[in-house]
């Protein structure tokens, strides 16, 4: 494989993942960009990101993506690295945990602060960890909050890997009508 093949892709995107801690940002992050060939960490301060291509089907056929994802290392609580992490974004997910409602009651301050930064950028609503059995959130609250905030809901688990790429294609698909929109707006 030449260099020029593995450069090749129509979309760069960065992409975030928001939640409070222990919800599954770094395990949906590594779930999904360590099943591929092609991965690199990078360590800036306190925050690494994963690269992961994709082709994802758009009105105008497949694209390729390479998506750039963002991990915040752990520091997610500490307010020096949020002007970093959120600079550039062009999606998110907003993960909480099934199994905990306090991630939960924290989504609408999460969709605040990611609206307060990057404005209206595509976001993922992910309940992650649904492979546990002591669920507190059902499918149904997390569809009601999705909807109330115009995004999606999926409902996926790092540990098993149920969802994990379809959560970033269905993202991507997001990030490629609000690049065009933006693009359009110039
Ligand atoms: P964070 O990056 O949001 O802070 P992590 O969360 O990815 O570090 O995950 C926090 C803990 O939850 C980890 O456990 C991790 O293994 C676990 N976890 C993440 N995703 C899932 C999942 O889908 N299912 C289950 N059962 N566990 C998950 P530890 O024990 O290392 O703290
Ligand atoms: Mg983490």
């Amino acid at each position: 494989m030449t260099g020029e093949e593995v450069m090749a892709y129509d979309y760069l995107f960065k992409v975030i993942a928001v939640g409070d801690g222990a919800v599954g940002k770094t395990s949906i992050t590594l779930r999904f960009s360590t099943g591929t060939f092609r991965e690199s960490y990078i360590m800036t301060i306190g925050v690494d990101f994963a690269v992961k291509a994709i082709d994802v089907g758009t009105r105008e056929g497949t694209k390729r993506i390479k998506l750039q994802i963002w991990d915040t290392g752990g520091q997610e609580r500490f307010s020096y690295v949020r002007p970093l992490y959120y600079k550039g974004a062009m999606g998110g997910l907003l993960v909480f945990d099934v199994t905990q409602s306090e991630s939960f009651q924290n989504v609408p301050k999460w969709f605040q602060e990611v609206k307060k930064n990057r404005g209206n950028i595509p976001l993922v609503l992910v309940g992650n960890k649904v492979d546990l059995p002591d669920r507190k959130i059902t499918c149904e609250q997390a569809t009601e909050l999705a909807k109330k905030n115009g995004v999606q809901y999926l409902e996926a688990s790092a540990k098993t890997g149920e969802s994990i790429e379809k959560v970033f294609v269905e993202l991507s698909k997001s990030m490629v009508e609000y690049a065009k929109q933006i693009e359009k707006e110039g």
